[in-house]
């Protein structure tokens, strides 16, 4: 078969295969129900040549963690809908916290305090300007190619937005919405300077935008005039420091270890509207970006703006970007609505999967860099591998010696290849078996990603996989199900499934990190906060007409004013210090029927602002257990008719 007849066949094949899964998903999977053995309640594999447990197995062990003993990874996982980040510990696949980012939360009171509305923004009112949220893809910076515990990114799809984690404090620090966007989806975080060899730690995050629209969005109905941007945010200002005008789509993306490169597979090379015109091809396109020669263009002056935004925008168009030596940007061919990219710890390879083709295409970025420099005629001679490795590829990770774990939606299986016997193979080895092995997980997986893959510290231990359905694996709790995690280990040549955990859907993506790697520190300074009350005795009510500041600290088990006075339409905002500076003595404060509770951690300052519209005597009362005495823990607001 030829390759072009291959990837036709598996396309037509995966979409069978698709629509199966849609429409008779019920029908489908009660036959999977059908195979569980009724001894020992366990699902037996559809297919393949790997068990489906890890009964039995030595590593099995490892995910059991004696009380009181920790994890060794920090994993950081996308919330979905919920709009957090959540921080697992690893291999036991329990949920430590939650970081609140996109979208209120009722624990901290993101989107109650002032601090936490400003860093999420409000409208002209002062009511929060979004609530809802749709996380796909989390990372975290780096410095010489590995994670260096300052940040990590988060995607908002909806709104296309960016929120920054500090990981210091495992708090949300920023937000920026991108302007002339929509379905901001891929993110990943540059590895070190295109130019200063100095700067060898993230500086830019690049954000790759899903859907295509008119520029100004004007709601016009000619698609052809539609288009998709990839933006460069700064990693200290988070600001946009430019963004370029490209051809079809941006999906997810990749950045190279020596920061020359960032990339994007694009999925709608077609400019379809419907999902019939977005597959239409055969072949759509790994697009890169030069870094350099982009803010170069930038820096003479050679952008467009757009609208309101003042953000540069170069024009990375396949037409004005035929000069290789010139170009901004390059794209390269791979098949048919490709998915994730990624890119390998040995620094070598971008690998795009192939979705709708049964394939994975290696790109070799040192032939990229050629072509830009007018060293290779013929862009596609990039790739140095396409081969066959099942149905529905979707994301791959890496275990730092040689072998790429991909998945596979429709076969439900991940494939452990070789990446460099791939390239024999492509290169004309047929002996060359470069699949090593396949598990099958439960069921249909998108993300994967193993222990520090994407980066040179890839330690090839543990591989966790997203499995989108997970029927038959947890108690029955009604139409929803969680989704399932399941964690391999990959430390040897089989993968061995060692464990399933159950999410609440839909982190999408996530990131596992060495735990010695993050070092958050468990008490704030005062002077972090600058409305900081740092003694009780500047406590008290300050009146300036109709608005009152209340001023106002926390020591267990008393807050520092028993009860404060205010008059009816009074505009208050009331300032809280928490002046115990004990690790994980946190008070709460909330005041019925006015819609306020939040926390203030150690040596935290928070604040809220809101309308003393209703009279009456409310209890303001500690919501965070804190000290024998945390139900006498109180305050109390008079609010004069
Ligand atoms: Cu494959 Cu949004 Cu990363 Cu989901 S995307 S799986
Ligand atoms: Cu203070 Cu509970
Ligand atoms: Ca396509």
């Amino acid at each position: 078969m030829t390759k072009q007849n291959a990837s036709h066949a598996a396309a037509a094949a995966g979409l069978g295969r698709r629509r199966f899964i849609n429409t008779a998903a019920l029908a489908g999977l009660a036959g999977i129900a059908a195979c569980t053995d009724k001894a020992t309640g366990t699902a037996t594999p559809l297919a393949g040549s790997a068990p489906a447990g890890g009964a039995g197995h030595g590593a099995a062990g490892a995910v059991h963690l004696k009380p009181g003993e920790l994890d060794t990874y920090y994993g950081l996982w996308s919330g979905g809908h919920t709009g957090d980040m959540r921080v697992l510990g690893l291999p036991s696949g329990r949920e430590i916290t939650r970081i609140p980012c996109f979208v209120p939360d009722a624990l901290v009171g993101w989107g109650v305090t002032n601090e936490s509305k400003q860093v999420m923004g409000t409208k002209a009112d002062g009511s929060l300007k979004y609530t809802v949220a749709d996380t796909h893809h989390t990372h975290a910076s780096y410095k010489d190619g590995n994670y260096d515990g300052r940040y990590a990114w988060i995607n908002d799809k909806i709104n296309s937005r960016i929120a920054r984690i500090r990981l210091d404090h495992f708090v949300c620090d920023k937000i920026t919405e991108l302007p002339n966007v929509q379905g901001f989806h891929g993110i990943f975080p540059d590895k070190r300077d295109p130019v200063d060899p100095a700067i060898n730690y993230t500086t830019r995050v690049f954000c790759g935008a899903e859907f295509s629209i008119p520029l100004p969005n004007s709601g016009s109905e000619d698609t052809g005039k539609y288009h998709s941007l990839f933006s460069c945010v700064d990693a200290e200002s988070m600001e946009v420091r430019w963004q370029v005008l490209i051809d079809g789509n941006c999906d997810l993306t990749a950045t190279s270890y020596d920061g020359k490169l960032a990339a994007t597979n694009q999925y709608n090379t077609e400019m379809g509207a419907k999902y019939e015109d977005m597959m239409s091809s055969e072949r759509d396109a790994c697009l890169f970006f030069n870094v350099a020669r982009i803010e170069a263009a930038v820096k003479a002056g050679k952008f467009k703006t757009y609208g309101d935004s003042k953000v540069p925008v170069v024009d990375g168009t396949l037409a004005a970007n035929k000069d290789a030596k010139s170009a901004l940007t390059a794209y390269v061919s791979v098949p048919k609505n490709p998915h994730g990219v990624n890119a390998s710890p040995d620094q070598k390879y971008f690998i795009c999967a192939g979705k709708l083709s049964p394939t994975g295409t290696v790109i070799e970025l040192a032939k990229v860099l050629d072509w830009f420099d007018g060293k290779l005629e013929k862009l596609d001679d990039a790739i140095v591998a396409e081969v066959e490795l099942g149905l529905g590829p979707l994301h791959t990770a890496f275990d730092g010696r040689g072998n790429a774990y991909t998945t596979l939606f429709l076969d439900s299986q991940v494939v452990k290849w070789n990446v460099e016997k791939a390239i024999a193979f492509h290169k004309g080895d047929k002996s060359a078996k470069y699949v090593v092995d396949r598990i099958d997980v439960q069921y249909q997986p998108g993300h994967v990603n193993a222990s520090q893959s994407e980066t040179i510290a890839a330690d090839g231990k543990y591989l966790a996989v997203g499995c989108k359905f997970s029927k038959d694996r947890f108690l029955p709790v009604g139409p929803l199900h969680p989704e399932n995690e399941q964690l391999i280990d990959i430390s040897g040549e089989k993968m061995v499934l060692l464990a399933d955990h159950p999410v609440r859907g839909e982190p999408h993506d996530f990131i596992i990190f060495k735990r010695e790697l993050l070092r958050p520190k468990q008490v704030y300074a005062l002077d972090d906060f600058p409305l900081a009350i740092k003694d009780p005795k500047e406590s008290g009510v300050l009146r300036n007409g109709k608005k009152v500041t209340i001023k106002m600290t926390s020591q267990a088990p008393a807050f520092s004013l028993r009860e404060f006075k205010l008059k009816r339409g009074d505009e208050v905002t009331l300032i809280l210090t928490n002046l115990d500076k004990i690790e994980d003595l946190t008070h709460g404060f909330a005041i019925p029927k006015y819609n306020v509770n939040f926390i203030v951690n150690p040596l935290e300052t928070a604040s809220v602002t809101f309308v003393a519209d209703k009279p009456g005597v409310f209890w303001c009362y500690c919501t965070h257990f804190c000290h024998a005495l945390h139900l006498e823990m109180r305050s109390r607001m008079i609010v004069e008719a």
